[in-house]
């Protein structure tokens, strides 16, 4: 998922791009927007975190682009080529380290494992939108 603050100053081409290049295949794509009911939903898992209202208001604070992705070692690959949640640890050449802004506005989510990527996957897509 492509986050707000990336989305708002349209590097949506530039990650794709990054994306598709590094060989995944996108199944499935759109521009959305959350609620903060839904971005709740989402992060469910961060409920107790001292940072998760301002999660979920900056989730929902401008459109997204979620996206199912499909490739061999997706979830490991993906993190690698995305980068640490905190921009400042990001390895050079990482989404996070050329178009985050901050550990909240970190510009993309990836998925942690197989089994959230199916869940992550339905919460965005119907079956009938992934190709
Ligand atoms: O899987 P990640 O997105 O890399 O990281 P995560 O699942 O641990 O956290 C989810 C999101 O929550 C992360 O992308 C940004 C936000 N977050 C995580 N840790 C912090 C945080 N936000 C703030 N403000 N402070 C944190 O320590």
């Amino acid at each position: 998922m492509i986050k707000p603050d990336a989305v708002a100053e349209g590097h949506t081409g530039a990650i794709l791009k990054m994306i598709e290049e590094a060989g995944f295949r996108v199944v499935a794509m759109k521009k959305t927007q959350l609620t903060p009911e839904r971005a709740g939903q989402f992060y469910a898992v961060h409920k107790e975190r001292p940072f998760y209202n301002d999660l979920c208001d900056y989730m929902s604070s401008g459109a997204i682009v979620p996206m199912i992705l499909e490739k061999e070692n997706a979830v490991t690959d993906f993190r690698t080529l995305i980068g640490a949640t905190n921009p400042a640890n990001a390895d050079e050449g990482t989404i996070r380290k050329l178009f985050a802004k901050s550990i909240e506005a970190n510009a993309i989510h990836g998925s942690d494992s197989d089994e959230n990527a199916s869940i992550e996957g339905s919460f965005f897509f119907a079956s009938t939108e992934q190709y």
